[in-house]
Order: C-alpha cells, then structure tokens, then sequence
C-alpha cells in the first residue's frame, strides 16, 4: 500500500494513514486503500486503530486534487468518504482514533466517524473549510457537528477557530487525552479491550445506538427492548451470563483498580 500501513496485533487491526510528507492529506487513491484496509479488518479482526504517520494525524483533504475537480465529480468524491466512513461510523468492527497533531478538516470527519477517539496533549482541532472557499464533505455536518454541537462547529467554521486537546474533550470531541506520544499505544489497549466482548453486543453498540440517537423517546425505547432480547437470547449471552453466575467472570472494577 502507498498510502496506509496496516498491522494486527492480537485481534485489533491497526492502521497508519502513512503520506507523512503531505501531512496525510487525503486523496482519491488514498480513500480507496482505506476503503480495502477497513474491509480487510473487518475480516480478520475484532477491533480497529486509526492513527497518522509524522507530526500529524491528518490535514484533511488533498486540496492540490480538490482544486482540478468539476462539481460534480466533487458531488462523486463526497459521497465516496460518506461510503467509506460509514463503514467504520455504522460498520462491523468497534473503531478507535489515536489523534496528535494537526485533526484538521476532513481529519477530524474521519476521526469523528470512529466510536472512540484518544489523543495526545499535541493534538490540535480545526475546521478550516471557510477559509478555503469550501465546506464539509466528509460527514462533518452530521458527524463533528453531533459530538460538539452545532453552535461549536458553526464558530469553527466561520472563525477559523483552532481548538487545543483540554477544549476538545471538554467539547465531547474526544474521549480520552493522554501524554505526548501515547495515543496509539492507549488506543490498542482500548481495543483489544472491546475486542473481548461479545461480537453482537459490539454490532448493536455501533449500530443501534447512533440510530437510536437519531429517533424519538418513544422509537428508541421501542428498539432498544428488541435488540436487548436479540442480543440477551444469543448462545454467547448465556454463556457469558452463565459464567458471570458461576464466578468465572470479571467482576466490575472500580476506576482506577482496572489492569
Ligand atoms: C497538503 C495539505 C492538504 C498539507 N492538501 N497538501 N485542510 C487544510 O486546509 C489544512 C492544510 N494544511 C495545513 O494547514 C498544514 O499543512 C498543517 C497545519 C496540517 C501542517 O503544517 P506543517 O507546517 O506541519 O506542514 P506544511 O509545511 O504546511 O505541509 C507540508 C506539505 O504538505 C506541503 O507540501 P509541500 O509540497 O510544500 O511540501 C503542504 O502543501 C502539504 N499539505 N496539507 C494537500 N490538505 C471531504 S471534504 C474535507 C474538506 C477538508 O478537509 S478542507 C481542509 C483541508
């Protein structure tokens, strides 16, 4: 591959956006290797890592090939990262960012379509479109926009507005911020973690809870009792709850005393 590496360790597929020299900036070519890492994880393992390669996770778009599009291969181009993002957004496998450096534009569409975003006390957030003339294209709208609220991304977007880690996290774009240099690290850890449960509580907690988020009180409720009888009636249910009975499960470990 010419643009990502790709590594399993144990059951989590780690992946490094790897075009370092121009900040791993995203290109036609480069979706289209993401496109065959994801399903390739999706094959072989329980759990996915996205980090970047250099000094930074992502700069978003390759605007030099943005700059020669027509309008609608722009159309074409969007839809693409909607398709290929949704697949790591409403897809197989639980998704973690390691996130330093520049999270900018489309970098920080692609982290806001994982489930679980670590990053280090380096990392910096920015949506950058207005600047350049364009808008979001890669799921941000609905994404980004989600996660920080709507008056949040509109001052980013209007403003320019660069945005440190401590104000990340407090602004729900990131779970879990951790020292220079150690997000990859913690976010394999996390996903070996998830990679342990139960595959079909997994499926149902990426792709019933955002949908759920997207419904009424009265629909969510609703669906949610027939995904917890679906899930509860698996024979990977019984046999996790029959071991649990039995004392042959981990208990609930109070923060901090976890291995
Ligand atoms: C790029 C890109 C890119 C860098 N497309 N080539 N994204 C942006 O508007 C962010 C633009 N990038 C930056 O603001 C900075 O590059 C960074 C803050 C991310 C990093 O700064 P720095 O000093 O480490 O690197 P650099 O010297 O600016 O960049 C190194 C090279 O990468 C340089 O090329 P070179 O040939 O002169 O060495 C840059 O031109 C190149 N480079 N970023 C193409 N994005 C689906 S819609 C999504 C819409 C968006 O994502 S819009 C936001 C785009």
């Amino acid at each position: 591959m010419d643009y990502l590496t790709y590594e399993l360790i144990g059951d989590v597929a780690v992946l490094g956006l790897n075009r370092p020299e121009k900040r791993n900036a995203i290109s036609d070519a480069f979706i289209e290797e993401l496109a065959g890492a994801i399903r390739r994880a999706e094959a072989e393992a329980k759990a996915g890592v996205i980090h970047g390669h250099g000094p930074h996770f992502c700069a978003g778009l390759d605007l030099a090939e943005h700059v020669k599009k027509t309008p609608f291969e722009g159309v074409h181009g969007s839809r693409r990262w909607h398709e290929v993002f949704g697949w790591l957004h409403r897809g197989k496998l639980p998704w973690f960012g390691a996130l330093h450096g520049a999270v900018v534009g489309g970098g920080l569409e692609l982290a806001s379509s994982l489930q679980v975003r670590v990053a280090d006390s380096t990392a910096f957030f920015a949506l950058p479109e207005g600047q350049r003339g364009i808008f979001v294209g890669g799921g941000a709208s609905v994404r980004s926009a989600r996660l920080m609220g709507l008056a949040r991304m509109t001052d980013m977007m209007l403003t320019g507005r660069a945005i440190d880690v401590e104000t990340a996290e407090r602004w729900n774009l990131v779970q879990y911020v951790v020292p220079e240099g150690m997000a990859l690290e913690r976010a394999v850890e996390l996903a070996a973690r998830a990679a342990t449960n139960a595959e079909i509580s997994n499926y149902a907690i990426i792709n019933a809870l955002p949908r759920i988020q997207d419904m009424g009180t009265d629909d969510g409720l609703f669906v949610e009792s027939f995904i917890a009888s679906f899930t509860a009636t698996s024979p990977e249910a019984e046999e996790r709850l029959n071991a649990f009975l039995q004392k042959k499960a981990g208990k609930v470990t109070r923060p901090g005393s976890e291995a």
